[in-house]
């Protein structure tokens, strides 16, 4: 197999996670960019080369894992499927593709029997949140969700990282910092987001709302309607806001079911037999998720469940998992194993 993108915030994680993964690993090729071919990454104790990537890069390969730019995997991913590889891209390069399957294993891995070479793997903020939605779909239904995101810095690469530690630093020394990646990495201005939130990820469209927003509808969508990103079975809209957390994203997602007759304790229920979620909603003891509590944990975290008073049948939660683990990396590996387990690792 081949992780593209082995030296970023999410490769690294690739790496890992096929460590600890059911997958039969003969070998692993750690690909990116030039710039840092010939340096070493660890894969199950033994230093692995970095090379570049380049076409031939996936001769022989039966899977690569994508997490690069967009259009370094446009660029990329087709090449890798002509020589035979199943790719399991993690950009929003082809997530809106009919003939892509957009997938969180839990919620629709049948989608995954329609697939043509490449999966997407989708936006980390979307997958939390069906996460904690789906039990609560198949139990009550769903036709509404509204949402807004605190997000992690991680989930704009290494350099965003570094640049809220560095920012925080000086900040705290008293020194002037220039910040030159958030909000967004080649967008006209730059924030501080040390101390700060900022109510942008991604650039803006000309409606009003940022690409991550769109992103988060659309795609949610296509994983909880069938495959329909415009389908009106489910009604979503968001504000996605970044915080100065290095690593987990927090939602409030406020949601509408169909059967008024739901309870905080029927979702309690479903939240709590539903693989990959963890309850953790006791208000008298103070337990609820926290971003710190989730950092290198794969599943998503889900409290403070309660009813709208005014609305019956509309209720709020919270919801915190690690972006760059059930966000993207772990995300990654398990679609990898399920479809080896479904029997579609081929092209
Ligand atoms: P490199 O380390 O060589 O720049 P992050 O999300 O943390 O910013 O990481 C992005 C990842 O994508 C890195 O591994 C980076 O490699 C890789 N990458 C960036 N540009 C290319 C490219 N043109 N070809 C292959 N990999 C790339
Ligand atoms: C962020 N959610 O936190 C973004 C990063 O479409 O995979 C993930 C972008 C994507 O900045």
């Amino acid at each position: 197999m081949a992780i593209v993108g082995a030296t970023g915030a999410v490769g690294t994680r690739m790496i890992k996670m096929v460590e600890e993964s059911k997958l039969h690993v003969k070998s692993v090729k750690m690909l990116a960019s030039k710039r840092s071919a010939g340096t070493k990454v660890k894969y199950n104790g033994e230093e692995l080369t970095v090379e570049e990537t380049t076409p031939d890069s996936f001769d022989g390969i039966d899977l690569a894992l994508f997490s690069v730019g967009g259009s370094v995997s446009k660029k990329f991913a087709p090449e890798a499927v002509k020589r035979g590889a199943v790719v399991i891209d993690n950009t929003s390069a082809f997530r809106m593709d009919p003939d892509v399957p957009l997938v969180v294993p839990e919620v629709n891995s049948e989608a995954l029997k329609e697939h043509h070479g490449i999966i997407a793997n989708p936006n980390c903020s979307t997958i939390q949140m069906v996460m904690a939605l789906e039990p609560i779909r198949e139990k009550y239904g769903l036709s509404r969700v509204i949402v807004t995101t605190l997000q992690a810095v991680s989930g704009a690469g290494n350099r965003a990282t570094q640049e809220l530690l560095d920012e925080s630093r000086a900040s705290l020394d008293g020194k002037e910092y220039k910040p030159e990646v958030l909000p967004v990495k080649g967008d006209k201005k730059h924030y501080q987001q040390a101390f700060n939130v900022l109510p942008q990820i991604d650039v803006f469209e000309e409606d009003g709302y940022t690409h991550e927003e769109w992103k988060m509808i659309h795609e949610t969508k296509k994983i909880m309607c069938g495959g329909d990103m415009n389908s009106d079975d489910i009604q979503v809209t968001a504000t996605c806001s970044r915080v100065p957390v290095p690593v987990a994203h927090s939602e409030s997602v406020y949601f509408d079911v169909l059967d008024k007759n739901a309870t905080v304790e029927g979702i309690r229920d479903a939240i709590r037999n539903f693989d990959g979620d963890i309850l953790q909603d006791d208000p008298d003891n103070q337990i609820y998720p926290q971003p710190i509590n989730a950092e290198g944990k794969k599943d998503t975290f889900v409290g403070r469940i309660r009813p709208d008073q005014e609305n019956k049948g509309s209720f709020h939660l919270w919801n915190v998992s690690d972006n760059l683990l059930k966000g993207a990396a772990w995300n990654s590996v398990e679609i990898a194993e399920y479809l080896d387990e479904m029997d579609l690792l081929r092209v």
